[in-house]
């Protein structure tokens, strides 16, 4: 393929998980479709596309049976294919969500003997992940909900995911990881509620932890979109926290079961302002791709998969430079920014100026009467978006 302006570059930070060009097509309703990727024919094909990164879940890369010497084998030819095509690895995962031992969840269930199982586990793929010198560590607690509140009391299950999360963050220190934690959101899918549905919920609930400084969110654009959320006011919070660690990117229509569509391909407007806001603020994290081709293609069209996730985003990159040097868009930025109007500044509390704040006479009518040129402005956007300016 010809490179041209959108080709992927190592600065642009693309990565994939195993699991996302691995996704075999399965369904709720429909076994695979395509046939097993390797692990190291996965990096070879994320190398060939121009992707940066791979991420992985411990069992994407080493079963969940297998013993010492067969993780031993697969560590070192997994290492040997990351030298070869110099793919690295940003980030790390765990998988809490496959076997059966999870289906009342994994750190939150009501068994004592799982919940220390679930702990243990992630410490081995902390493990195993360090050992690939991944910086960022994701949990997506994907069985921590119910299907029936009669199992437990919700508050209690915090405190039991509170519990774990301090745990792993001393094994982190103890082990010299230096792991950032990215805690992952979504409302519901594979239990019919999750206790942390929001990237907001998480945002709180890491103040309450014994090392809020380890811990972030890696918001899913699906995720956010299930619901029907603004994914780039979620990643705008999370960002103004200090806390966006990672992202997701991916694509969803709302209300529908998870999609994981191709980024940016179902609702590209929402894809622009997201990218516009990532290179507006200088988000310096990995652009993982939480993603997968569509059951119809082959491994020929994963690639066109996986090149078309990094394409759109640098076609939006690209939009979103144009609209910060849009003569006429800074001209209505400029214009919008302006008041006629004379205010006591707000800013911090001071005594004296409430006092002028409470006296000052407000011109309601007059304040409202200004058109914000919002519609010639999304407008202008959309030209842009359609390529006609
Ligand atoms: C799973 C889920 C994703 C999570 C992955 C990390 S696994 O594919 O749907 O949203 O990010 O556990
Ligand atoms: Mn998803
Ligand atoms: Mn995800």
């Amino acid at each position: 393929m010809p490179s041209d302006k959108y080709t992927p570059r190592a600065e642009d930070k693309f990565s994939f998980g195993l699991w996302t060009v691995g996704n075999r097509g399965r369904d709720p309703f429909g076994d695979a479709v395509r046939p097993t990727l390797p692990p190291v024919e996965a990096v070879r094909l994320l190398a060939g596309v121009g992707a940066w990164g791979v991420n992985f879940h411990d069992n994407d890369l080493v079963p969940i049976d297998a013993g010492a010497q067969e993780r031993e084998r697969i560590v070192r030819e997994f290492r040997q294919v990351l030298d070869e095509t110099g793919v690295v690895v940003p980030m790390a995962t765990v998988n809490l969500f496959y076997d059966a031992v999870f289906r009342d969840g994994a750190f939150t269930s009501n068994d004592p003997a799982v919940r220390a199982y679930s702990v243990q586990k992630t410490m081995r793929a902390m493990d195993l992940g360090a050992e690939f010198s991944a910086g960022v560590f994701v949990l997506w607690g994907g069985r921590e909900g119910v299907e029936t509140d009669a199992c437990r009391r919700p508050d209690e299950a915090i405190k039991r995911l509170r519990e774990a999360l301090n745990y792993l963050c001393e094994y982190s220190i103890d082990q010299g990881y230096g792991y950032n934690f990215a805690l992952e959101a979504k409302p519901n899918e594979p239990r019919a509620d999750i206790y942390m549905p929001t990237t907001g919920a998480y945002l709180h609930f890491i103040t309450t932890l014994d090392h809020p400084e380890l811990v972030g969110v890696n918001p899913e654009v699906a995720h956010e979109h299930m619901p029907g959320l603004n994914m780039t006011h979620s990643v705008a919070q999370a960002w103004e926290a200090g806390k966006l660690f990672h992202i997701d990117l991916n694509d969803q229509i709302p209300g529908r079961y998870d999609q994981d569509l191709r980024f940016g391909s179902a609702n590209p407007k929402a894809a622009f302002w997201l990218v516009k806001f990532l290179e507006d603020v200088g988000y310096q994290g990995a652009r993982h791709f939480d993603a997968h081709a569509y059951r119809t293609e082959d491994y020929e069209g994963v690639k066109d998969f996986a090149r078309g996730c990094m394409r759109t985003y640098l076609v939006l990159k690209d939009k979103a430079a144009q609209w910060n040097a849009d003569v006429e868009i800074r001209a209505l930025l400029a214009e919008m920014a302006e008041t006629g109007h004379q205010a006591p500044p707000v800013g911090s509390y001071r005594k004296e100026d409430a006092s002028r704040l409470l006296a000052h006479e407000f011109d309601r009518a007059a304040l409202a009467a200004k058109g914000l040129r919002y519609e010639r402005l999304d407008q202008l956007t959309m030209d842009i978006l359609l390529g006609v300016r």
